[in-house]
């Protein structure tokens, strides 16, 4: 059995960007810079031959490359609990447009539907252990952090081993995008 999930990896000049922000939140435990991505969608288990289902799938995709923004900071959890820090993307409509794809494709390889909505984000930190208001106040420190457009020209299969403190990713598979559309075109 393998571990899986499809998300999108970041540059190493933004990975550096959010890690510079990480920090001051005892009993946090920050995800390492390495380890920063989006998730498209959640696999979970599987067995080497849907993993192998999962692959083709993938590979079929066509879709557009696309610019991905970073702003703002939220959190994840319930009942006065926060389980999680993360920095918001701006859902723009070809960010919405691939991550669909990538739903279409695992079904038909297999997989049952996804029933969360997607809520696009990159995970800074498990909280589970920290004190809310300190998760409060780094909200409230960094929610006008907003990064510089990135391109996105392709996404990524990883497998992840749940270790104790971190779960180890390995990139398995890249998958590329299709060139964006220039600007003259979309104007046509
Ligand atoms: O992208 P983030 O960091 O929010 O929390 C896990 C991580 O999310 C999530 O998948 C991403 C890569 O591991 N994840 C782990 N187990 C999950 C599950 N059972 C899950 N997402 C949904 N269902």
């Amino acid at each position: 059995m393998i571990r899986l999930f499809v998300a999108l990896s970041l540059p190493e000049a933004l990975c550096d960007e959010l890690s510079m922000m990480c920090g001051g939140i005892p009993g946090a435990r920050w995800v390492p810079e390495e380890n920063y991505h989006l998730t498209l969608r959640f696999i979970g288990e599987v067995p080497g031959w849907q993993a192998q289902e999962v692959d083709d799938a993938l590979a079929g995709i066509r879709a557009p490359g696309f610019d991905l923004t970073l702003r703002g900071v939220g959190t994840f959890g319930k009942s006065g609990r926060i389980s999680a820090l993360w920095v918001g993307v701006e859902k723009t409509e070809p960010l919405v447009f691939l991550q669909s794809k990538v739903e279409t494709a695992l079904q038909r390889g297999g997989l049952e539907p996804e029933r969360k909505r997607f809520a696009p984000h990159v995970t800074l930190a498990r909280t589970d252990r920290a004190a809310p208001e300190k998760a409060i106040a780094f909200v409230q420190a960094h929610n006008l952090f907003r990064a510089a457009p990135v391109p996105v020209d392709g996404f990524t299969l990883y497998s992840s081993r749940l270790g104790k403190e971190q779960a180890v990713y390995e990139r398995e598979v890249e998958y590329g995008l299709l060139d964006p559309k220039p600007a003259a075109a979309i104007r046509a």
